[in-house]
């Protein structure tokens, strides 16, 4: 089948982000996409041609007389062009599909699969068809390729030598001490970074920290330049990585800080302990959210676990009402065999969930 993936790039890296990881899930189960977006630059760094799989074309938004594949998926409302909208218009139109954003919030269950029919413009009579990643068997589901799990097992069975010579080839640096506690930032500008970093400097336990490009850095290095002495906690400034390495990243690490919708779902499939900063939006909405993934991901698991972590999360979100980062509750959990354990738990029951591209084929066959 032939899919037609729109993708416009509002900010950061969620929105190519997300349509690159469904488009190369789509080609690697054999399907032919075409990938329209307003702003390609990002996919240089985030997927690069040797790890393209075939099947995937790219194209300028604004492309010229394309014929409509089987199926058009407008990732997150983003309107495809008017010129491709109005060839759509035929006997047998190509199933149109609004992907949304994530979210676990109950209603999602309630909207997801619905039709909704497009009254005027050019596509006035046709119908879109509203999918909704996430968290439950009543909704979309998550991407998740089928060789994923296999492959991060495969890596968890032998984790030592793996990230270490991960490490090394990836980053050109050699292991540090056993002992010492790997963490990944990526994070957005109100993160209390420092806050933080000083928290795991004065903990006395080594600490790499792997820190991703843009404002992890820009925040780090700020608290860098005012503790220059710092001597347990080594800060690594990463360069941008392809998504695949992305994911090796927040496997190797112990604990993950991880932002926005695609990396945080990275971060469950990697199973580790890790921190969400959601996508803050001006009307608050995101603290709802939030609330409700955390209720979702921590269901099970020990009520003074929980409680700690859902602290930090809160804190890391700025939500709590100290406006400081508390960070008593990471100095107990970072050591707590736990809070991994039940990551892997919860892990377990989200693998259980068919998959985004599993369920969208499923929907566009026959599920509709
Ligand atoms: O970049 P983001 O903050 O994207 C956000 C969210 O998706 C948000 O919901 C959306 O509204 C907004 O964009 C427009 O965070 P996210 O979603 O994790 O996307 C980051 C992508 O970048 C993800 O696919 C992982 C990838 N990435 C790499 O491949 N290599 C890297 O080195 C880094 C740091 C990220």
């Amino acid at each position: 089948m032939l899919w037609d993936v729109f993708c416009r790039v509002i900010d950061n890296f969620g929105d190519i982000g997300v349509c690159w990881r469904l488009s190369a899930d789509l080609a690697n189960r054999g399907h032919s996409v075409r990938l329209w977006v307003d702003d390609a630059s990002a996919l240089e760094w985030m997927a690069p041609e040797p790890l393209r799989p075939p099947g995937i074309q790219v194209l300028d938004w604004d492309a010229k007389d394309q014929e409509p594949g089987d199926i058009v998926i407008e990732a997150f409302g983003c309107n495809p062009p008017d010129a491709f909208v109005a060839r759509m218009q035929r006997p047998a139109p190509p199933v149109w599909i609004n992907l949304e954003y994530l979210s676990a919030e109950n209603w999602v269950e309630r909207c997801h699969g619905l039709r909704s029919p497009v009254m005027s413009g050019p596509g006035a009579g046709l119908s879109k068809w509203f999918f909704y990643p996430g968290f439950t068997q009543a909704t979309g589901g998550l991407l998740r390729e089928t060789d994923l799990m296999a492959a991060r097992q495969a890596w968890e069975a032998d984790h030592h030598r793996h990230r270490d010579r991960w490490l090394s080839s990836m980053l050109g640096i050699s292991a540090p001490s056993p002992d010492t506690r790997w963490l990944s930032l990526f994070c957005y500008e109100p993160a209390p970074v420092e806050a933080m970093l000083e928290a795991l400097a004065t903990s006395g336990q080594p600490t790499l920290v792997l820190v991703t490009p843009g404002f992890a850095t820009a925040l780090s290095r700020q608290w860098q330049a005012a503790n220059p002495l710092a001597s347990t906690l080594t800060l690594h400034e990463l360069p941008p990585l392809s998504q695949r390495e992305f994911d090796h990243l927040l496997w190797a690490c112990d604990l993950n800080m991880v932002r926005g919708e695609d990396s945080a779902v990275r971060a469950l499939w990697a199973g580790q302990p890790h921190i969400w900063h959601i996508y803050p939006q001006d009307d608050g909405v995101h603290a709802g959210k939030l609330e409700a993934f955390m209720d979702r991901w921590m269901s099970g698991w020990p009520d003074d676990l929980a409680a700690d972590v859902r602290a930090l999360w809160l804190s890391w979100n700025g939500l709590k009402p100290a406006s400081t980062m508390d960070f008593e509750p990471l100095s107990r959990v970072l050591h707590d065999p736990r809070w991994a354990a039940s990551s892997r738990a919860s892990r377990q029951r989200l693998a259980e969930i068919p998959d985004l591209v599993t369920q969208l084929c499923g929907f566009v066959l026959n599920g509709r």
